[in-house]
């Protein structure tokens, strides 16, 4: 079993850690989280699905374990890793180096911040006009180099031993890059990404680097936070970026309007929903509880708003979490103890889990991740209409809201309470496994 982690990258001063405390100080109040271990670096982020709830008219009785659920908007909460210290030439062992990208080990995706504003220079040092498109390939050219290095380095080595095992170049690849985090099915994904056919012993510096490339491309999928939106010149370098790069796995944001927002939210000054342009005070809702605004901070909202809100339709922030999830093709996931009730066994609240799963994973492999007990005394498993799916059946959109029947009863904390039936259907935990 293993958490979702997305790192946020980047030069110094991008805007890492300005973006992790606009994303993670969510204004909705959710104290807890499924994962086992929060690193000083690491943050809580919801990511925000359309809950079941709505469409069975339970949206009273919905009560997630974790995270929250308002009137059928589901936040579910993923874990998102500042990692500092990538500087020109980390590779070679500049700033940080190897600790730097050792850490992005855990990430299952990435978030590249990139100071789009153009007032930080390559090293993250204040300047003027600097233009960051290169700063974009550098990130991906590091990494690469810290990879292609690993393996260059003791490449006969590794071919000597490719040839006397009699290994598949998967397998030979696996053993490489395993220590990054790949499974097997992930180094053959990468193989057929790459093209490349020919045996691993007649290979080339070059072929080396397109697998290096294929193998970054499915291991790292990567959404570009052109950031500083709300500075004078971000306009000009934003489409300078759009025309060279995928639009797709591009997202802008202010990670300090976002922060600045938050705050006054969270002060009563405004009403403020996230990831929307829809910001309220005291003005607009003189019957609420907000505080009044002075001139000042009244001059600032309005600033935010001409600058961000009103040109973008949002601050960006929340945009960039959806889209690293979507990157990643990740489906949420219901286990529940009943599809009438959608409760769970000890009967708090309806559709208690929801678990953002790998696309392609089965039912079976569903079970397993939910509870091993689960797996392991499997009998079946029904959708929605007690429509029968099959153990290899892929969970998508579809028959994502899953009863599971076993042999026997299965550990109480799977169940989410004492079990003591013959057939038994369960649910369970949020994390998910690659
Ligand atoms: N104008 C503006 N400044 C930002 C934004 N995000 C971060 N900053 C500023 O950029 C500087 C560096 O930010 P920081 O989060 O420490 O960068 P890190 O080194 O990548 O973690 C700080 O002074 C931030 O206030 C933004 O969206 N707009
Ligand atoms: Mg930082």
């Amino acid at each position: 079993m293993k958490d979702i982690v997305i790192a946020c990258v980047g030069k110094p001063s991008a805007g890492k850690s300005s973006f992790l405390n606009a994303v993670t100080d969510a204004t909705a109040k959710v104290g807890n989280y499924p994962f086992t271990t929060i690193k000083p670096n690491n943050g809580i982020a919801y990511f925000p699905i359309e809950c079941p709830c709505k469409r069975f008219d339970k949206t009273k009785l919905c009560a997630p374990r974790y995270g929250r659920c308002i009137d059928g908007k589901r936040y579910v909460p993923i874990q998102i890793l500042d990692v500092a210290g990538l500087v020109p030439g980390a590779s070679e062992g500049q700033g940080l180096g190897n600790q730097f990208l050792d850490d992005l080990r855990h990430a299952n995706a990435l978030i590249h911040v990139v100071d789009v504003s153009g007032t930080t220079d390559a090293n993250g040092k204040e300047t003027v006009g600097y233009d960051p498109i290169g700063d974009i390939e550098w990130l991906r050219g590091e990494i690469h180099s810290w990879i292609f290095g690993n393996l260059n380095k003791r490449w006969s080595q590794i071919v000597r031993r490719h040839v006397a095992v009699k290994a598949s170049t998967a397998e030979t690849l696996h053993n490489q890059f395993s220590g990054y985090g790949a499974t097997l099915s992930l180094v053959q994904k990468s193989l057929d990404r790459s093209g490349v056919k020919e045996p691993m012993d007649t290979w080339e510096k070059e072929t080396i680097t397109k697998i290096v490339d294929a193998f970054l491309e499915e291991r790292f999928p990567t959404v570009i936070a052109l950031n500083k939106i709300d500075l004078p010149d971000s306009d000009k370098n934003i489409s300078k970026i759009m025309r060279k790069y995928d639009q797709n796995k591009i997202v802008l944001s202010s990670a300090l309007a976002e922060t600045f927002l938050r705050k006054l939210h969270k002060q009563k000054f405004i009403q403020y929903e996230e990831g929307t342009d829809n910001v309220q005070t005291k003005e607009d809702l003189p019957d609420s509880d907000l505080k009044p605004l002075d001139d000042k901070l009244q001059n600032r909202i309005e600033k935010v708003q001409d600058l961000v809100l009103y040109r973008y339709g949002s601050t960006g922030v929340q945009d960039v979490i959806l889209k690293a999830v979507e990157v990643l093709g990740l489906v949420p996931a219901f286990p529940v103890k009943s599809l009438t009730t959608f409760a769970n066994t000890n009967g708090k609240g309806v559709f208690r889990d929801c678990v953002l799963i790998w696309p392609g994973t089965t039912v079976l492999e569903f079970a397993d991740i939910v509870h091993p007990e689960i797996a392991k005394h499997y009998l079946g498993a029904e959708t929605i209409g007690n429509r029968k799916i099959g153990e290899d059946d892929v969970i998508t959109q579809e028959n994502n809201i899953i009863c599971f029947k076993t042999s026997q009863a299965t550990h109480s904390s799977a169940a989410g309470g004492p079990a003591n039936t013959n057939t038994n259907s369960t649910s369970g935990g949020q994390t998910a496994k690659k």
